[in-house]
């Protein structure tokens, strides 16, 4: 009788108490969080143990003392291995803090210097703002008639052969600029003189690399077109210039020379900077160096883009970056440039 009344027996209580060890034993201690899952499932005010405690009363009276016993050595079992997880967690906390000190200062990202070219260029830039010129940049893919027809490159001109200029192979008709002429041309179509623009950008001819000749290489071209512009203000502003960037000891001669694009035609030595004019290796014992081209623009030029020769006239120059770099920082070999050697590049780390 008193068996049916209770409807918990001792065995199947025993049964559950065996279930739940069984479950602890088998409890994922490295799971996320695990000593507080574990307190949840097991010693919870809805854990599985509360739960096995509120079955006692169904338990027979006689058993009842017995059963608290079991019960309480379980609850004893599970407090210590949720004891031993929280240990653990505390000691996994305490391992990954030691591992990252927050309070040591950070390690400094070491900054990047910037190229010689780029700062080159930056100077070349600046000056020629002081006297009124603004910046103009175009793409580095043209087509033929930016780069050569406008310039008055005749159809024959060796410049436009294979040999010398890249073509695009899946587009014929396009090339890789070979001067920034092309970003002048591109100024021209859009707008009526007084234009007074410089084109610093890359430009690419097809050589073979060596010290001396690179397949791409940096210009800035300038072109000034206005009423009564003249070739002493040519003179007058390249001699500024150069005395903006190499210093106000330094002299200029210009010689007469041809370019398609201009007439006339002038380069421009300066007095070598190494020995002052003396004769050493890099003036080749004449005490003068080139550095830029220079002339007077072409009324062809002036022609193709509608702008009337007899009304207006202009000056137009370029030079490369790398020459002038070279002068300035006595660089020997044109492919350090490009052969981002962190020991070269460094060097310029002190030049904003
Ligand atoms: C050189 C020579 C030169 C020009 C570039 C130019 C541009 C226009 C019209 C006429 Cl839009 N000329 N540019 C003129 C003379 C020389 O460059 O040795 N460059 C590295």
């Amino acid at each position: 009788m008193e068996d049916a009344f209770y409807l918990y027996r001792m065995d199947v209580l025993l049964e559950q108490i065996a279930a739940c060890k069984n479950e602890m034993a088998q409890f994922d201690a490295g799971q996320a969080d695990a000593a507080e899952v574990f307190r949840i499932r097991f010693l919870g005010t809805k854990g599985l143990i509360k739960s096995l405690m509120g079955e006692l009363k169904n338990v027979s009276p006689a058993d009842r003392r017995d059963m608290g016993q079991h019960l309480n050595e379980l609850k004893v079992m599970a407090e210590e291995r949720w004891e031993v997880l929280r240990q653990q967690q505390a000691q996994a906390a305490a391992g990954s803090a030691s591992a990252i000190d927050r309070t040591l200062p950070g390690s400094p990202i070491p900054a990047g210097t910037r190229h010689p070219l780029s700062l080159v260029r930056n100077e070349i830039v600046a000056i020629f703002r002081r006297l009124g010129f603004a910046v103009a940049e175009g793409p580095e893919i043209e087509d033929d008639w930016h780069n050569f027809g406008a310039m008055n490159l005749p159809e024959d001109h060796p410049a436009r052969d294979m040999q010398d200029t890249f073509y695009i192979s899946q587009q014929p008709a396009w090339l890789l600029r070979t001067h920034t002429s092309s970003v002048q041309a591109r100024v021209m179509e859009q707008q009526q003189p007084p234009i007074r623009v410089i084109c610093p950008g890359r430009v690419y001819r097809n050589e073979t690399i060596s010290a001396r000749a690179h397949c791409f290489f940096h210009q800035v071209e300038g072109l000034y077109i206005d009423e009564h512009v003249s070739f002493a203000d040519l003179k007058q502003t390249l001699y500024f210039f150069v005395q903006e960037m190499l210093g106000k000891n330094v002299k200029i001669r210009f010689r007469p020379s041809y370019f398609p694009f201009t007439e006339p035609s002038a380069e421009m030595d300066i007095s070598c900077l190494i020995c002052e004019g003396k004769g050493c290796s890099v003036c080749k014992h004449t005490g003068w160096v080139e550095i830029l081209g220079s002339g007077m623009v072409h009324p062809k030029v002036l022609e193709n883009f509608s702008i009337d020769p007899n009304k207006y006239t202009g000056f137009a120059f370029g030079m490369g970056i790398e020459r002038i770099t070279q002068l300035k920082y006595q660089i020997n070999d044109l492919r350090l440039y490009s052969q981002n050697d962190v020991r070269f590049l460094q060097q310029f780390g002190g030049v904003v």
